[in-house]
């Protein structure tokens, strides 16, 4: 869809062929005045571009994100537990479809995405390649996943592209009740029998680096945050979210009594706490499928793909039939 030219000198990256400077500077303009843009309005090729890749690899994620707590659902505790469980993978789905919607309108089809997806040339999110060994892990996923979640979408709920802006306020209000279940689990595990503390707290020792690894790779290793950022995309840089994370999760964690397995994090005089080194091997590992459950997450997507391949047929038929001109009876 985008050509990618050599740029002249002088001239921004950013300006393709077929597009002048006047209207990448109305563009800004209108982007600095806050306005949203919706997706018929004039757009930079590369800021369509990169909404795409977001959006669909957000997309991705969330598809691909009801598979580690969705094993859990015919193994919940308690009625409560699963009732609360299918509540949050049902929301799950629903966040794929609203962000699957958002990217539509921009000239990406479902079908492309998908295939992207299934074929491994889109991304989704890191976290989801991890396994879930025990149900601690289903709260500590609400906890730690959806309030890393919640703080990067809090802030691309004030972002420039309408839909996508406007899915994310609806996103978030339900990845609270995630966050609030997740939790509530933990913290009640945690205070419970030793054999609970000592699932919470295996739970965190495997959850809490790639959480911290979720929110994306530090800014200097961060190609996009810059065009992104400078057209109102992301409003807070990778590390500074990820900085809200630590700030808000570690205290609650050390008041439910867990200890974060972390021998480097300390509380500086600024008041924002500081972790150790980000094993980053693992998380390029993680995404490309050479480490982790990549394979299987894939397997399962294709699957379900190609199980639900009636669906798709049928639908079609009928938006065939309904498009129709009407027959006379006779
Ligand atoms: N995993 O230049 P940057 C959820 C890639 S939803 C995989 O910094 P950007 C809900 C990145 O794509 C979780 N790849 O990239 C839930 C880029 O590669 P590319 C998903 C990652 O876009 C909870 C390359 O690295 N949320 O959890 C990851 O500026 C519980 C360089 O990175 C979103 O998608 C990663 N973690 O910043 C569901 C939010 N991080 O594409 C079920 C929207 C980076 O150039 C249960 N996305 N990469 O080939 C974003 O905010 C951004 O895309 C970032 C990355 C912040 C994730």
């Amino acid at each position: 869809m985008t050509q990618t030219t050599r740029p002249e000198p002088g001239r921004p990256a950013q300006i393709r062929d077929g597009e002048t400077a006047e209207q990448h500077a109305a563009f800004e303009a209108r982007i600095a005045r806050g306005e949203k843009i919706e997706a018929g309005d004039w757009m930079p090729a590369e800021y369509r571009r990169q909404l795409i890749r977001m959006i669909s690899q957000h997309a991705h994620s969330e598809v691909v994100g009801m598979l580690p707590e969705g094993e859990w659902i015919s193994r919940a505790p308690s009625l409560k537990r699963k009732t609360l469980l299918m509540a949050k993978v049902q929301d799950v789905a629903g966040h794929g479809q609203y962000l699957y919607h958002a990217a539509e309108p921009l000239g990406a089809t479902r079908e492309v995405m998908l295939a992207a997806l299934l074929s491994r040339r889109a991304k989704y999110s890191s976290i989801f390649n991890y396994p879930t060994h025990t149900w601690a892990d289903v709260g500590m996923i609400g906890w730690l996943v959806d309030g890393a979640a919640i703080k990067n979408q809090t802030m691309l709920a004030g972002c420039s592209y309408g839909p996508y802006s406007r899915a994310m306020v609806r996103i978030c209000s339900e990845e609270t009740f995630h966050h609030k279940q997740g939790k509530e689990m933990i913290v009640l595990y945690a205070q419970g029998t030793p054999e609970q503390r000592a699932m919470a707290q295996e739970a965190l020792n495997r959850w809490w680096w790639p959480s911290l690894m979720m929110l994306g790779p530090h800014d200097a290793d961060s190609p996009n945050s810059g065009v992104l950022a400078k057209w109102g995309v992301k409003l807070k840089s990778n590390d500074a979210v990820r900085q809200e994370y630590l700030d808000e999760h570690v205290p609650e964690l050390l008041e439910a009594g867990l200890t974060i397995p972390d021998p480097d994090l300390f509380r500086g005089e600024d008041g924002h706490w500081h972790h150790g080194p980000i094993d980053w091997t693992e998380f390029w590992a993680v995404i490309k499928g050479e480490q982790g459950l990549g394979e299987t997450r894939l397997g399962a997507r294709q699957a379900a793909h190609d199980e639900g391949a009636w669906v798709r047929e049928a639908m079609q038929a009928y938006a065939d039939r309904e498009r129709r001109p009407a027959q006379a009876a006779d």
